[in-house]
Parts: structure tokens; C-alpha cells; sequence
């Protein structure tokens, strides 16, 4: 698996006492200026496999600027031990609370038990985590990933309601995100709960393209030289389907009308190409989690208990859809 790092130093554990950024993907207004005053967040990001994920991080450093909060933020350039490592050294550094989000769902039994020793709170962020006690981690913010799969298949159903109940069948190729990572599954886990009682909806294909443009773009190239017998392209998430695009195009075929795109994130880049007719269908996944997860770290901070899961908002683009009042997605 090719994995892009983010330059050749080491997982950088930086201060962020962000100052005001000149440009922002974020909705909704900074939490509560100065209440974190005092308060200080380790927070360990994946790195910046995509349009989105930048989004994210701009979000929660934005986010704890406003809030007063003093940062701990580290890249751990797509590599799990990278942020086991960064865990360690928030719980070494007496850190208030801990944010991360987990690159894959396995594997955090031991750090996060060295956390719930130290007496220090966990929130997970964006990605969830599979652990066999529940308590070592006081709770869960991000996106609905199982819902989305589900919104991505539901979507096939209405676009294909003629095929419904007839022989023909539809031919689906899935490019997913990394392998192991909760929206991976949870997204091919929705998709197929929605179309499992039309047997017509065939996946002919699926592969992992790691959520990069640049695997998107390899894995179609190859797919595109051996079959064109599909009819539908489902991605994942947005940066794949922007290398899917190319490949699709390189071979003369239309993509969205030749064959049927949809697609996960909302990206701006994603929302333009719908617009074109290249794409028929978005699944919008929120990366503006910054301000709740500030909240949430308030409430850790001071030894109170938050949710377990909570959901962000997310909403549907669909083609021919009037987009012209949709603002500018930051991302
Ligand atoms: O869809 C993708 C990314 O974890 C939900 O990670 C997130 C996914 C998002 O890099 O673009």
C-alpha cells in the first residue's frame, strides 16, 4: 500500500496556539473565546490524506484558538504507531484531555488504557474505534459513516427504480477508503444493507484506494483496461472519485452519464463536478468538528461526563439539484 507522508521529518508534536487563520472551512462560530484559558488538549490527526482532512485540522485548530484552549497537535503521517506514540507523549506531558482520531478501529487497548491510569479523558474524533472495554474512552464525535454508505445505496435504488424488480442487473465497482478505518466499513456496510433485498445490484468489483486521489486514478486506469461492464462507480470519498474522474475520462467515457459516479464528503472540487453532470450523487460528510469537540474537551476538563456518540450533521447533494444558493464549501 502506497501511503504519501506528509515531508521527511517525524510526526511533528507541535504547540498550536493557532493564531486567527487567514482562511477558514469552518460554519460555525469558534466555542466560547477564553473559556479553555488554562486547558490543554493533546490531539492526534491522521495527516492530510485529503481536502477533507486538512478541513478537519484547520477546523480543530481554529476552533481551540477561539476557545482559548492550548493545542497539542500532532500529524502522525498516516501511520498507527506514529499516533500510539503521540498518545504516550500527551499522557507523559499531563495533558487536561485527549482528542484523537483513530486511523483504524483496532488496536488502542493498551494506550488508551495507559490514558484511563493517568486519569487522563479520551474523546474519539471523527473515526471510531473497536475496544473490549468501553470505558477507556469517554466518548465519540464525528460522522454517521454506516448512514452515508446507506444514503450512497439509496440513492442507486431511485436512480435505478426502472431496474427494479426486472432481469437487467446494475453493475456496481466500489473503490474504499483504508482498509480498517470505521468509514471503510461502515460505508460498505450501509450500501449494502440498502441494496441487499434487490439482488439485481451487483458489486462486480471492490478495492481499497486508501481515500487518495492518486490510488482512485491507478485503480480505475487498471480497472478501465481489463472491464468496462459496469454501471456504477461508488467511491468512497471525494479524493478518489476526482482521480477516478481522470481515468474514466483518459478512456473517452463519460463519467455520470456513461457510467454512474456517486461519491462521499462534499468537497467543493466534488460539488463542482456534480453541477458539470460528471458526477450524479454526493454524500455530504461533515469535517467541521472542530467547535463541538472544544465544547466536549470543556466538559472533560472539568471531570464531567459528555455523551458516548454523538452524530455531526450531514445532508445529500443530488444531480440536477438547484446548487446555485449552496455557499462555498471551504474544502
Ligand atoms: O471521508 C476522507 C478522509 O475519516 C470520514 O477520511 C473521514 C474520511 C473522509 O480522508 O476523505
Amino acid at each position: 500500500m502506497k501511503i504519501p507522508g506528509n515531508g521527511a521529518a517525524g510526526p511533528a508534536l507541535l504547540l498550536c496556539l493557532c493564531a486567527a487563520a487567514l482562511w477558514s472551512c469552518q460554519k460555525t462560530a469558534p466555542a466560547q473565546a477564553d473559556q479553555g484559558r488554562g486547558i490543554i488538549l493533546g490531539f492526534s490527526q491522521i495527516g492530510a490524506e485529503s481536502a477533507w482532512r486538512t478541513c478537519n485540522s484547520r477546523s480543530v485548530q481554529e476552533a481551540a484558538a477561539g476557545a482559548g484552549i492550548q493545542l497539542l497537535f500532532s500529524n502522525a503521517e498516516q501511520k498507527q504507531e506514529n499516533q500510539i506514540r503521540a498518545l504516550r507523549s500527551f499522557i507523559a506531558y499531563q495533558v487536561d484531555v485527549i482528542a484523537f482520531v483513530p486511523i483504524v478501529a483496532d488496536g488502542w487497548d493498551n494506550v488508551l488504557q495507559e490514558a484511563k491510569d493517568a486519569g487522563i479523558p479520551v474523546l474519539v474524533t471523527d473515526r471510531k474505534i473497536s475496544v473490549k472495554d468501553e470505558s477507556l474512552y469517554a466518548g465519540f464525535i464525528g460522522t454517521d459513516s454506516v448512514e452515508e454508505g446507506r444514503n450512497a445505496g439509496r440513492f442507486l435504488l431511485e436512480k435505478f427504480r426502472d431496474r427494479l424488480g426486472g432481469a437487467e442487473p446494475v453493475r456496481i465497482v466500489e473503490i474504499s477508503g483504508t482498509v480498517g478505518s470505521s468509514p471503510e466499513v461502515g460505508r460498505a456496510q450501509g450500501f449494502r444493507e440498502v441494496l441487499a433485498p434487490y439482488p439485481q445490484f451487483q458489486i462486480v468489483y471492490s478495492e481499497s484506494g486508501d481515500f487518495l486521489r492518486s490510488k482512485g486514478y491507478e485503480l480505475m486506469r487498471d480497472i478501465l483496461d481489463t472491464r468496462t461492464d459496469m454501471d456504477v462507480i461508488f467511491s468512497h470519498n471525494d479524493g478518489m472519485v476526482l482521480g477516478i474522474l481522470d481515468a474514466v475520462k483518459e478512456r473517452g467515457l463519460k463519467p455520470g452519464v456513461d457510467v454512474v459516479i456517486v461519491t462521499i464528503d462534499a468537497e467543493q472540487a466534488a460539488i463542482d463536478a456534480l453541477i458539470r453532470g460528471e458526477i450524479n450523487c454526493v454524500v455530504e460528510c461533515n469535517p467541521n468538528q472542530g467547535p463541538e469537540i472544544m465544547e466536549l474537551a470543556l466538559v472533560l476538563a472539568r471531570g464531567e461526563k459528555i455523551e458516548r456518540l454523538i452524530h455531526v450533521d450531514e445532508r445529500v447533494f443530488y444531480e440536477e439539484e438547484d446548487l446555485s444558493a449552496l455557499g462555498p464549501r471551504g474544502y
